[in-house]
């Protein structure tokens, strides 16, 4: 004879790996056997540990579902950006993410490192923007799965065209002066010349 172990409805993975099963399997009662009297019959025990395998069943998660920062124009290309996070409670491949950037304008100004989810400057020409630039870009995490899952974030990153204030300057970095031994402390002045740095 052959017992099958039916599943009668879904079973979750959280509510632990492993369920025990107890099996009895009891002897038919029958008039003609006089051993097999009801009441009297052989009981056998049989123990079942059945293993609940991980379904990819959860979507990554972003730690910030938008992300915001502001660069100055000098970054230089490989410069990193903002770090993006996200997590996935499934197990091995089905919790496994790697991350992709998209940017609707198709400017490719910025990239991804799809393993750290670190964001750095991809195009030099960001160091040369005239005014503050602000770009809507849009990252996704993607787990490892069959089938895969994943989920989105935005990120909005604005690269400031003044960022850097350069100190003034003077005009002779290098000036000799002559002071009398009979000056006047305070009515006697040097005249200094000095500029103020222009960005462009
Ligand atoms: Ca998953
Ligand atoms: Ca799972």
């Amino acid at each position: 004879m052959i017992g099958e172990v039916i599943l009668l409805r879904k079973i979750s993975r959280d509510d632990g790996e492993y369920r025990t099963l107890t099996i009895n399997a009891t002897d038919t009662y029958s008039p003609r056997d006089d051993t097999l009297l009801p009441g009297n019959q052989n009981v056998g025990i049989c123990t079942v540990t059945v293993k609940v395998e991980d379904a990819n069943d959860k979507n990554p998660v972003f730690a910030i579902s938008s992300y915001k920062v502001d660069i100055p124009s000098v970054k230089r290309v490989g410069e990193p950006v903002i770090r993006v996070v996200a997590y996935d409670n499934d197990l091995d491949a089905n919790g496994e993410i790697y991350y992709k950037l998209f940017d609707p304008t198709r400017a490719s100004n910025f990239q991804i490192n799809s393993v750290t989810g670190d964001i750095s400057v991809k195009n030099s020409a960001l160091a040369k923007i005239r005014v503050d630039t602000k770009y809507n870009l849009v990252v996704t995490a993607t787990d490892r799965g069959s089938p895969p899952r994943s989920s989105n974030a935005s990120v909005t990153i604005t690269v400031l065209a003044n960022s850097v204030k350069k100190p003034p300057v003077f005009v002779q970095s290098q000036t000799n002066i002559s002071v009398h031994e009979n000056y006047v402390l305070g009515l006697n002045y040097f005249p200094l010349f000095f500029s103020a740095h222009s960005e462009k």
